[in-house]
């Protein structure tokens, strides 16, 4: 029986990992290949799963506990894509916090199911300013955010630095010297996800025999807990309409009230990690990102006018999820004195619970 063969793309939140996991599908979707994506979080109403549901996409969200936490559940949602959905190829996207995917996810899927599936090598996606900012300093990255990054960068069969759009050469060359301070023996792939460069290269490589899961990060499991801690996490959804029935510019909408939530992060002194929506309405939809307090609001859809729209949004950010609640509050409400009703469909705003994986194999096989 030919194996089903698994892509885990990991890497921070923002680092582009589902813009990656849309424009592989489209090259691999052109070539006959029927691909499944699974989406990862701890709580349901992913604006990823809704983008990539959007592409036409066969999508299936693991919600309630992080892929480590919920190994069972992983297992589950692959078999059924592959029995039931006949899909070719399952790329998976683990929440952009999570580390240690080497000896919780592919050293067990390989053990225990070595005739069922092959696992392609641990792609770990990066923004490439990101890189630069922690590699210059890493002393000071002990603890924080930064812990993670250097933890998912140093469990990596892959390097893969994303934005490459964004790179002059001259940063390009800086950024090759200062990776091989700390990674000179690790495969390196330059793309960038948006602009669809380096994409197919990439494939080459998830699709090849190279052995996956050859490096294990040596991670403290308090300290990666606590950084996770430090972060809050809000997911909802709501239908938005006006009270008196104006047509609504939804893109514009979106733009504006990303900029609101932006500025009062900022006003705050809130690192952002990522914020993003999603707004539908029939077939037109705006998705919205903003990835830090400097870089402006990125938007990607149509513009379009309807009466009302639904949105989807989540944001991930280094201070209590009570506070986010409370900035995203005050921004409605600011709306509905304008004559904006926000029904809620759904909401949960926490802060991220202690890995505690199901398996965690201490050497590679
Ligand atoms: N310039 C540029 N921007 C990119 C590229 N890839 C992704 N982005 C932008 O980076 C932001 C985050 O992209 P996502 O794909 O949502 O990132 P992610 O890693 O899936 O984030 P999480 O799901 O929160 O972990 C979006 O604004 C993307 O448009 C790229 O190659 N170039
Ligand atoms: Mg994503």
């Amino acid at each position: 029986m030919k194996k089903s063969k698994i892509i885990f793309v990991g890497g921070f939140l923002g680092a582009g990992k589902t813009t990656l996991l849309n424009c592989a599908s489209k090259i691999l979707k052109s070539r006959s290949i029927k691909i499944g994506v699974i989406t990862n979080d701890q709580a349901v109403g992913l604006v990823d799963t809704n983008i990539l549901q959007h592409n036409g996409l066969i999508v299936s969200e693991i919600s309630g506990k992080c892929f480590c936490c919920d190994f069972n559940g992983l297992v589950d949602a692959i078999d059924y894509m592959v029995k039931v959905l006949h899909c070719e190829l399952i790329l998976a996207e683990p929440v952009g916090s999570c580390t240690d995917l080497c000896s919780t996810l592919i050293q067990p899927l390989k053990k225990l199911f070595p005739n069922a599936f092959e696992v392609a090598p641990l792609s770990v996606l990066v923004d490439p300013l990101k890189l630069f900012a922690t590699l210059k300093n890493l002393d000071s990255h002990k603890e924080g955010s930064g812990y993670i990054y250097i933890k998912q960068w140093e469990e990596a069969d892959y390097i893969v630095v994303n934005k490459l759009d964004l790179l002059e050469n001259d940063q390009i060359d800086e950024l090759k010297d200062l990776i091989n301070t700390k990674f000179s023996d690790y495969p390196i792939c330059w793309i960038s996800s948006q602009k669809s460069i380096g994409v197919e290269d990439w494939i080459v490589v998830i699709l090849s025999d190279i052995k996956s899961g050859k490096r294990l990060a040596n991670v403290d499991y308090d300290v990666y807990a606590l950084c996770e801690s430090r972060m809050g996490w809000y997911n909802a959804s709501f239908m938005i309409g006006l009270e008196n029935l104006t047509i609504m510019d939804w893109q514009g909408f979106n733009r504006e009230i990303l900029a609101l939530i932006q500025k009062e992060f900022e006003s705050k002194k809130i690192i952002i990690a990522h914020v993003k929506t999603f707004l539908k309405s029939g077939v037109n939809f705006s998705a919205g990102n903003i990835i830090n307090e400097i870089e402006g609001v990125d938007i990607r859809g149509t513009e379009f006018a309807s009466r009302s729209v639904r949105m989807v949004i989540n944001i991930r950010a280094e201070t209590s999820h009570w506070t986010i609640d409370e900035i995203v509050n005050d921004v409605l409400q600011s709306y509905m004195e304008h004559g904006f009703k926000f029904e809620m469909i759904a909401k949960k705003h926490f802060t991220p619970m202690r890995p505690e994986p199901i398996h965690r194999f201490g050497i590679t096989c």
